[in-house]
């Protein structure tokens, strides 16, 4: 038997600790669901139970980890914050990672048949996870409203800022409105009869307004969408301690 120093193996393991005294953020997206969406046949662009077996795992994560205060989740993601005091896993942001993110996952595989009755998983579901810390409240506000807004960003093409000053409240609602925008005029117009490229193309550059006109010419008020969709889903504890 060779006699080996536990410190000398241990020295490999580099420090991963996050700093102290900020919000920690993390944040929890399905790995290839776009492929397992359609693979599961999830509507489109929106698909009610989808969203709401996330939610079911988010309000799992609160009941697992007393030290978070928020959530926010769109599409195939979750944002979830910690509080700024939280010495969960010692701060590891490895730890923190992993840990959470394969219990996300495993109550996404363990409730399926909850908000899927007729449906069997057809693949196995996995999820990635980062960690970022951010020091203000301010910036946690702005980066919720971030990823509102970055949800299906790319395919608006342009003219969406992030604005530096406003409330969280109304971050919400007017982000909230472009949010999912494009996708429900997207998909309203393959259901109108256009192929995927027509669609594209009528869309190409057009700002909200314009949106609203397309929409409301195919009789859907974007406001009369159920609210999920428009603005994504929060969990939130009703008692903060600190
Ligand atoms: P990733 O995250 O890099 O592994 O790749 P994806 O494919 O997960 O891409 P991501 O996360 O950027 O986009 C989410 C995908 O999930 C997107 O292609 C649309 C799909 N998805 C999310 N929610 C719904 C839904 O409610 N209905 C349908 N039909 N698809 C959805
Ligand atoms: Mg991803
Ligand atoms: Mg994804
Ligand atoms: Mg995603
Ligand atoms: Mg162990």
């Amino acid at each position: 038997l060779v006699k080996i120093s536990s410190e000398y193996v241990k020295s490999f393991e580099v420090e991963d600790k996050l700093m102290p005294s900020t919000w920690i953020v993390l944040r929890i997206d399905g790995r290839h669901f776009h492929q397992f969406s359609d693979k599961h046949e999830f509507k489109k662009p929106n698909d009610e139970r989808a969203l709401k077996l996330m939610n079911a795992c988010a309000e799992a994560m609160f009941e697992e980890f007393p030290d978070l205060v928020f959530s926010y989740g769109v599409s195939d993601e979750y944002s979830f914050v910690f509080k700024k005091t939280t010495e969960l896993y010692n701060r590891r942001s490895s730890k923190i990672v992993s840990m959470t993110v394969s219990f996300f996952t495993s109550v996404y595989v363990m409730k399926w048949k909850d908000f899927f009755p007729d449906k069997d998983l057809k693949s196995i579901p996995s999820f990635d996870a980062r960690t970022v810390c951010y020091p203000s409240t301010k910036i946690v506000r702005d980066y919720l409203a971030w990823r509102q807004m970055n949800f299906d960003l790319h395919l608006l093409g342009k003219g969406v800022f992030i604005p530096t000053d406003y409330k969280l409240a109304t971050a919400f609602s007017f982000v909230g409105h472009i949010n999912n925008q494009y996708n429900t005029c997207f998909w309203k117009l393959i259901e109108s009869g256009m192929t995927k490229s027509e669609a594209q193309n009528r869309l190409k550059g057009t700002q909200t307004q314009h949106k609203n006109e397309i929409l409301f010419q195919l009789e859907v008020n974007h406001s009369d969408l159920p609210a999920i969709f428009r603005k994504g889903s929060c969990v939130f504890r009703g008692k903060v301690t600190e």
